[in-house]
C-alpha cells in the first residue's frame, strides 16, 4: 500500500453531462463530485439532453466535441475553486461509448501548443473535419451495416469485432460520412472516440484507444486486440490510417498538459491513465468486475453490463474488452430514461408519482394486460417504433399504465438478455437517475428472480469506475480493495418467487406480442 495519499480524479462525459469525481484512494473516501449540464450549462448548442436530432432524417442523432471542450474547461474552473487540485495524482476517464470525433492534421500541433489564456474550444475546434457527429442513438446507418455484413458475413462481422454490424457502431458511422461527405472525409487524418479525444486533450498528445471502448466500433479484433483489416476492408479501404492505436484500459498514456497545469493548478507529474466507454467504466465502478454481479444502469439508455472469462460473441449482444482484464458483455436498450419521461409527461404525473405512487400497495396480477414500450427505435432488438402499445388495458388509470410499462420495459430486458447468458447474476446492481425508483428496482429483481441493491456511496459509477480505474494504474492499489472499500451496496431488494414465476407466464406473452406487432 502507498504510504503518501493517493487522490484521483475521475471523469465521465455521458450524453447528458460531463461529471468529474474525486477519490482518495488510500483513505477510502469520496471527496469531490460536480457536473456540467449540456442542455442547461451550454444552451448555446441548443441541444435536448445533450443531443440533437436532424429534421429532415430523425433516425440521425448528434451531438457536439466542441461542447464537451467547453464542459471540460467549465468543470475544471469550478472545481479549482473548491478543491486543491495540485493534489491529484492520476485522471482516467470515461465517454458515451461509440461516438467518434473527426479531426484533421492541425489535431496533434494544436494540443502541443495549447495556450492557457484562451480556451480549449477556441484553439481545438479548428481540428474538427464534423463539427457535429453522430452518437450511440443514431440509428441512420442500415444501408452501411447491410454493405458491412454482405462482405464477410454477419458471423464474420460477429467473431471477429464481438458483435454484428450495428447501426450506432463507429464503423458503419465513418462509412456513412466517407460516403456522404468524401471530401471531408479526405481531409480527416484521424477519427478518435469520445473517450480517447477527452483523454488526448489532458494528456496533450493523441491517446490510444483503450480495448473495451474500442470494441464498440465493428472495427478491432476481440480475440487479438488490433485493427482487423478485414474489418478495416469492408468498412472503409486505407481506415487503418486513420486510427489512433488500441491500448490496455490500464496504460499510462501520458502526464497532464501544461494548460491545465497552469489554469487549474494541477501538478505536472498527473499521470493520465487511458479512458474508456461509459459502461465499461460502471462495470469497474459497480464493482461488477467480479463475477456473480451484473449492472442495469437506467440512465439516457437503460444498459445491462457483467464480466465474463470467454469472448463467446452471441448476435443479441456486444462482447467488448474488460476495463480491468478480462471481457465484459453488454446490451443496450434506447427505450430508457427518455422513454419514461415521455410517459410520464403524457400522463401528466410527476417522479414521484412515477416511481412510487404508482407502485404502493401494487401486487401483479395473473391478467392480460401488457405494454410494448417502445416511443423510439428500439436497438435490442431492433425495431423501429414511436409509441408504446397497451394491450387489454381499456380504461388504465395512470398507475396501471406507468407499471405495465415499467414491466414492459424489463420484460424485454429480461428476454434480450437471459436466453443465451451462461450463469444468472445473484446480485444486480442498479444505477443512474431512474435508480431510485422502488417501484423499478423492486418489478427488476422479481423479473430476474436476483437481489437489487444501488450503491451506497454514489449514484455515478462512470466517473467512480473512472477514478478507481487511475488510482489501480498510478498508485498499483488492487482492484478488488478498491471494489470493497468504494462499491459497497445498499440493503438490497429480494425477489418474491410466485411473483418471478408469474413474470415468466407474462414475458411469454410479451414475447408473442413484441412478435406480433415488430416481427422481432
Ligand atoms: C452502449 C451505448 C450507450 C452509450 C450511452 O452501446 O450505446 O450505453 O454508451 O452513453
Amino acid at each position: 500500500m502507498p504510504s503518501s495519499p493517493c487522490y484521483t480524479l475521475g471523469l465521465d462525459c455521458s450524453t447528458q453531462t460531463l461529471s468529474l469525481m474525486v477519490i482518495n484512494a488510500t483513505e477510502n473516501e469520496l471527496v469531490y463530485f460536480d457536473s456540467v449540464n449540456f442542455e442547461t450549462d451550454l444552451s448555446q448548442y441548443g441541444t435536448k439532453a445533450g443531443s440533437v436530432s436532424s429534421e429532415q432524417n430523425p433516425a440521425e442523432v448528434f451531438s457536439f466535441p466542441a461542447m464537451w471542450l467547453e464542459a471540460l474547461d467549465l468543470l475544471f474552473a469550478k472545481t479549482a475553486k473548491l478543491f486543491d487540485l495540485k493534489k491529484i495524482s492520476a485522471i482516467s476517464g470515461s465517454g458515451q461509448q461509440h461516438a467518434g470525433v473527426y479531426l484533421d492534421s492541425s489535431f496533434n500541433e494544436r494540443l502541443a501548443r495549447l495556450d492557457a489564456r484562451k480556451t480549449l474550444a477556441e484553439q481545438i475546434s479548428g481540428a474538427f473535419t464534423r463539427t457535429q457527429v453522430p452518437i450511440w442513438m443514431d440509428t441512420s446507418t442500415s444501408a452501411q451495416c447491410e454493405k458491412i455484413t454482405q462482405a464477410l458475413g454477419q458471423d464474420g462481422v460477429l467473431e471477429r469485432s464481438g458483435s454484428i454490424a450495428i447501426e450506432r457502431f463507429t464503423g458503419p458511422q465513418i462509412r456513412k460520412f466517407a460516403e456522404h461527405s468524401p471530401q471531408d472525409y479526405e481531409r480527416t487524418h484521424l477519427i478518435h472516440l469520445n473517450s480517447s479525444f477527452m483523454c488526448s486533450v489532458l494528456a496533450g498528445q493523441s491517446a490510444p484507444i483503450d480495448h473495451a471502448d474500442g470494441a464498440g466500433m465493428n472495427l478491432a479484433n476481440i480475440h487479438t486486440w488490433r485493427w482487423d483489416s478485414d474489418l478495416l476492408d469492408a468498412t472503409v479501404r486505407g481506415l487503418a490510417q486513420k486510427l489512433p492505436t488500441l491500448a490496455p484500459s490500464d496504460t499510462c498514456v501520458g502526464t497532464i498538459a501544461p494548460y491545465f497545469c497552469e489554469k487549474y493548478g494541477l501538478c505536472p507529474s498527473t499521470k493520465i491513465i487511458a479512458f474508456t466507454g461509459d459502461n465499461p467504466s460502471s462495470l469497474v465502478g459497480t464493482g461488477a468486475v467480479l463475477q456473480g454481479r451484473a449492472t442495469i444502469s437506467l440512465g439516457t439508455s437503460d444498459t445491462l453490463i457483467y464480466a465474463t472469462r470467454a469472448a463467446n460473441p452471441m448476435p443479441d449482444r456486444h462482447v467488448l474488452g474488460g476495463p480491468a482484464g478480462g471481457y465484459m458483455t453488454l446490451i443496450c436498450f434506447r427505450n430508457g430514461s427518455l422513454a419514461r419521461e415521455r410517459l410520464k409527461n403524457e400522463l401528466g404525473v410527476d417522479w414521484n408519482f412515477f416511481d412510487k405512487t404508482a407502485f404502493e400497495n401494487y401486487t401483479p396480477q395473473d391478467d392480460n394486460a401488457l405494454c410494448l414500450p417502445f416511443y423510439f427505435d428500439e436497438i435490442s432488438p431492433k425495431l423501429r417504433s414511436s409509441t408504446p402499445v397497451f394491450e387489454n388495458m381499456d380504461g388504465a388509470n395512470s398507475a396501471q399504465k406507468v407499471r405495465t410499462f415499467i414491466e414492459g420495459q424489463f420484460f424485454n430486458m429480461y428476454v434480450q438478455c437471459a436466453q443465451s447468458w451462461e450463469q444468472a447474476p445473484q446480485t444486480i446492481v442498479l444505477t443512474g437517475g431512474a435508480s431510485k425508483s422502488g417501484g423499478i428496482a423492486r418489478t427488476i429483481a422479481n423479473i430476474f428472480g436476483a437481489q437489487v441493491a444501488r450503491l451506497k456511496l454514489t449514484d455515478n459509477s462512470a466517473a467512480l469506475g473512472a477514478a478507481m480505474r487511475a488510482a489501480h494504474a498510478a498508485c498499483a492499489i488492487p482492484m478488488e480493495r478498491l471494489v470493497e472499500t468504494f462499491c459497497t451496496l445498499e440493503p438490497p431488494l429480494l425477489p418474491n418467487k410466485d411473483i418471478t414465476k408469474l413474470y415468466a407466464k407474462k414475458i411469454d406473452a410479451f414475447i408473442r406480442a413484441r412478435k406480433r406487432h415488430y416481427g422481432v
